[in-house]
């Protein structure tokens, strides 16, 4: 295992690289018939945002075509993107989520 010594009285430990999950990040895109109302609900509901959060972060999508709503890792990032997609068709809004590795 990984070395670890006692040298005077000073302890050291190493510890073997444990590997970083790669990560993800989730987008919202904009569109014409999506109520703002109903983005906001979204990023609080399923991206824990309090309402100021959520509203900058429609209003960036709204504006720029494409915002981030939050990084993860891959499944819990899949599991948002499903979360939002049936909770969009549900209420027949066109609201699109994917996402991309960071
Ligand atoms: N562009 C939409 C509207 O004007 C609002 C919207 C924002 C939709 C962010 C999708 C994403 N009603």
């Amino acid at each position: 295992g990984g070395g670890g010594g006692t040298n005077a009285a000073v302890i050291t430990k190493t510890r073997p690289a444990t590997k970083r999950p790669k990560l993800y990040r989730v987008l919202l895109l904009n569109d014409d018939y999506t109520p703002m109302e109903f983005v906001i609900e979204v990023l609080e509901r399923f991206f824990n945002k309090d309402r100021d959060g959520a509203t900058h972060i429609m209003l960036h999508v709204h504006h720029n075509g494409v915002g981030e709503c939050g990084v993860y890792t891959y499944e819990v990032a899949e599991t948002k993107v499903t979360q939002v997609m049936d909770f969009a068709r549900k209420h027949q809004h066109p609201l699109q989520c994917v996402m991309e590795e960071k």
